[in-house]
């Protein structure tokens, strides 16, 4: 579709070039200084674009209101999405397409990479989207992605992958698929403690990606967090660990250099001191404790999502080099043997903190 044209439908005509590095959506710029954001949303990941955008409508309308209510701006602390030129949330093609238009925040970034003081901020936005979000009726929100976080059935379909064997390349990734399928008993560990009521369900976002938060260019502060797409209910464990693999690595999810990858101590630190502090009232004992443990359960989940991938012939996340999935793969697996190495020395961490803001 020309960019133009979709831009009509929202009765935009401005200009717009290609924006972010996300590997599902595409997102452009409009406008010159930049004014909104356009998104063409992955139908062939986002099956149900109604659900998804009344997921994040009523997301967003309830932040507003809890954004308002405690003094901030609700223009700049969430996303504003922006109808169509007929009233609807979104613009479909004639040939599929599906398209999107929010609002640009503008005087804000996000990063790739962090240091402790960035990553420490990053963990006070999305605690605080906990929070705000902690009454909101759950049980409203469409699941966007069946299972997105279920790490036993995300193992069921490497395995699937690896029977398949589509593009030919399981034989050269023995090692990788050996290195998940050893952790079966991990991959199991939260979605046991859900279903036996152990840990609560809320709403989570569930790709807390630290480029998913925008920080205030002038302050550093974060502001907002966004790419609400897989805003569904399930366990804040899947939004610290998340955070963790991506943001306690010192090097790019993509580094193909796997020398310059390893887990950081120090930013695991800064993002669980700052997460704890916001949610000290709110994080339950059994939560608190299973935090390190989430860390390497998400990083090998979305690892094995990664190798899949590369076995089925790149058909889900963008890539952009030959190899690009099982580079990514590869640098989650450091980490997990790494945090496995270090597993004594998050729990003090943990520990440390829960001392520190008195949780149980
Ligand atoms: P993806 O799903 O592809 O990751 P995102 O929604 O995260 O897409 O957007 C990609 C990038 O675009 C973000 O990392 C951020 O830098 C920028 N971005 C997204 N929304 C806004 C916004 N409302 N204002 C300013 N920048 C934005
Ligand atoms: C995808 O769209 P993006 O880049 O924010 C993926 C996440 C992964 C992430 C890995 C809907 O997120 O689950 O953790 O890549 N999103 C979806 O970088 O599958
Ligand atoms: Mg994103």
């Amino acid at each position: 579709m020309i960019i133009s044209d979709i831009l009509k439908q929202f009765s935009l005509d401005l200009p717009a070039k290609p924006f972010g590095n996300g590997h599902i959506n595409s997102t452009f710029e409009v406008g010159e200084p930049p004014r909104y954001i356009l998104q063409k949303i992955n139908t062939a990941v986002f099956a149900d674009p109604d659900g998804l955008m009344e997921n994040i409508m009523a997301v967003t309308s309830y932040l507003r209101e809890r954004i308002a209510e405690a003094g901030g701006d609700p223009e700049r602390e969430t996303l504003t999405f922006l109808p169509t030129k007929d009233g609807k949330p979104y613009y479909r093609a004639e040939n599929g397409e599906v398209w999107r238009l929010y609002r640009f925040i503008g005087d804000a970034r996000s990063y790739e990479t962090a240091t402790p003081a960035l990553f420490a901020e990053s963990a006070r936005a999305f605690a605080r989207f906990q929070r705000m979000l902690s009454a909101f009726p759950a049980a409203t929100l469409r699941e966007t992605i069946p299972q997105f976080h279920d790490t036993g059935a995300r193992l069921g379909q490497l395995k699937a992958a690896v029977a398949e064997n589509r593009s030919g390349r399981a034989e050269s990734v023995r090692a990788e698929i050996d290195f998940a399928l050893s952790r079966e008993e991990l991959t199991h560990v939260v979605t046991d403690a859900i279903r036996e009521g152990s840990i609560p369900l809320r709403v989570t976002h569930n790709d807390t990606k630290l480029n998913n938060v925008l920080f205030d260019t002038r302050t550093d502060r974060a502001i907002c967090v966004i790419d609400l797409d897989t805003v569904m209910s399930g366990s804040l464990l899947y939004d610290f660990g998340d955070a963790i693999r991506f943001g306690a690595s010192t090097a790019a999810e993509d580094e193909p250099d796997l020398s310059k990858v390893h887990f950081d101590l120090d930013l695991f630190r800064a993002y669980t001191d700052a997460y704890l502090e916001v949610l000290s009232d709110a994080i339950t004992p059994r939560e608190a404790e299973l935090l390190p443990t989430a860390a390497k359960l998400i990083t090998l989940e979305i690892g094995m999502r990664f190798l899949a991938d590369h076995i089925n012939g790149d058909v889900y996340f963008r890539v952009h080099r030959e190899n690009h999935n099982l580079d990514r793969a590869r640098t989650q697996f450091r980490l997990v043997a790494e945090m496995e190495e270090r597993e004594n020395e998050m729990n003090a961490a943990v520990s440390e903190c829960r001392r520190k803001y008195g949780i149980a």
